[in-house]
């Protein structure tokens, strides 16, 4: 890339290498409630503490330099220090730093890019998106959907279409009702969840969930068969909506197979109820295109965004409301009696605006879709050999492998010895973030990785996987 885009560091690198790091520990320990954090635990090991970031490094607080295959949380898709997205905040802020789009008023920035989304979003089977809904994360955004396709029931006289459809392991978000939505055993377990009319199926996790000598498509069309049982068990009557992520993306990278969606989007038809595709991660180029339901070719009536919208920089989301729902709330509806301070923030949609225009020019969804995506897929199958590796897959710029104890029979590891938490401290430890779920290992690298850089990530994960081996073999884990 053109590194004369990024922002000059060197100010920043002084003041980073001058941190006192077991201060601020002890600060953060002190005063800093953290997300999905054991903070005795954090106390006692320190929170790592990361100062500046460029192009796809990251560096903490003592000077380590470290491969960021996560892009932050799933969302820096054109990668750190980009100019002009600091740029665009700055104009904006300078200019109209907030206004509300409540009472009848609005803002440049967000009706650009309501208009510039509803643009890019693919028309499929003739259904659009015209429409866009503005909040400031995943999770506001999938309260929203809950709010709207409760709310487009009732406007068709069918109030007690209700239930929305989930999948078990999926991620949602953190609110109720994202949580709810989200098949996450553990936030189910605190605070009472999930809250009414929200059930779930299983997920369509091949290297979990099939039958011995099932075939992946076999396996797909029975997976998506799970929701048809559930739509009769509850009653086609009452079901509003089903929701998904195109690929799990917080469960561990779940890419379904290819079988799977088709029969999704038949099941959904035949019984009329909503789709919902979360593409908070899958989004935004993550899988080669604007958005991933044009990859997998179904057609959702809404699609939530958020992260890779604004490459992280600021918080955004919201939801495409596709010409099915538009149509009725807005021609049939009246006030919908749902909105946030900050949707359609003007400098949020700035930055969103200004993050789109890159994408576009560098072509980034085309990159990972005839690039960099064949290419990780190509280098990361040869992972497929390790000792350690029951599966490895990619899709787009997002690939998961899962750590087996026994690759011939793919018998995985007791979950309590922690194996995927041993590996990531390698990692640490190497100069690599890559995300352990369970005992998969995760990346989602941003998009602007370029083929050298792949080679890089490629040599640091076998690194990895070797002294995690290593280790496990002293501790008497594998053979
Ligand atoms: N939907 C999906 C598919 C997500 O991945 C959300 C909704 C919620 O977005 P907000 O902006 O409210 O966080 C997400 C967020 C992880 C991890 O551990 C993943 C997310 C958030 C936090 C942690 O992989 N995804």
């Amino acid at each position: 890339m053109n590194t004369s885009t990024l922002i000059a560091p060197p100010a920043i690198v002084r003041r980073a290498e001058q941190h006192d790091t077991r201060a601020i520990q002890a600060q953060d320990s002190a005063h800093f409630i953290h997300p999905f954090t054991d903070h005795g635990d954090l106390a006692t090991r320190g929170a790592r503490v990361m100062t500046r970031a460029e192009n796809i490094y990251v560096w903490d607080s003592e000077g380590h330099r470290i491969l960021d295959a996560m892009s932050g949380l799933w969302c820096v898709n054109a990668g750190y220090g980009r100019k002009e997205l600091a740029d665009a905040a700055y104009q904006q802020l300078m200019t109209l730093p907030y206004y509300n789009s409540f009472f009848q008023t609005t803002n440049v920035p967000a009706v650009q890019l309501a208009s510039k989304l509803a643009s890019l979003a693919p028309v499929v089977g003739g259904r659009r998106f015209e429409h866009v809904f503005f909040s400031s994360s995943g999770s506001e955004s999938n309260d929203t959907n809950v709010r709207l396709v409760r709310r487009y029931w009732d406007l068709l006289g069918q109030p007690q279409r209700k239930v929305i459809i989930s999948r078990h392991n999926a991620y949602h978000g953190s609110t109720m009702a994202g949580a709810s939505l989200g098949g996450m055993s553990g936030m189910h377990a605190q605070g009472d969840l999930p809250i009414p009319d929200i059930v779930h199926i299983e997920q369509p996790y091949h290297f979990e969930n099939a039958q011995p000598g099932e075939s992946a498509a076999d396996f797909g069309r029975r997976a998506a068969g799970w929701l048809e049982a559930k739509i009769l068990e509850v009653g086609p009557e009452r079901v509003a909506a089903f929701i998904a992520e195109p690929v799990q993306g917080a469960g561990g990278v779940i890419i379904p197979p290819e079988t799977y969606w088709p029969e999704i989007q038949r099941i959904v038809d035949q019984y009329g109820i909503l789709l919902i595709s979360d593409e908070v991660i899958c989004a935004f180029g993550r899988l080669g295109h604007w958005f991933a339901y044009e990859k997998f070719g179904y057609r959702p009536d809404l699609v939530t965004f958020a992260k890779g919208v604004t490459s992280g920089y600021v918080p955004l989301g919201g939801v495409m409301v596709g010409d099915r729902v538009a149509q009725v709330l807005i021609e049939q509806g009246g006030e919908f009696n749902h909105g946030y301070t900050y949707s359609g923030h003007p400098v949020a949609c700035a930055v969103a605006l200004a993050n789109l225009e890159l994408m576009e020019r560098e072509d980034l969804p085309g990159k990972v879709k005839n690039d960099t995506g064949p290419y990780l897929a190509q280098r990361f199958a040869e992972l497929n050999e390790h000792p350690l590796v029951g599966v490895a897959e990619t899709c787009g710029l997002v690939a998961g492998l899962v750590l087996v104890k026994d690759k011939a029979t793919g018998e995985t590891f007791d979950p309590d010895l922690g194996v995927g938490m041993k590996c990531r401290a390698h990692c640490f430890k190497n100069g690599l973030i890559m995300r352990a779920v369970g005992d998969r290992m995760i990346i989602a690298p941003p998009l602007v990785i370029t083929r050298a850089q792949i080679d890089e990530l490629m040599g640091l994960i076998r690194q990895c996987l070797d002294a995690t081996l290593v280790q496990l073999r002293a501790e008497g884990l594998h053979s």
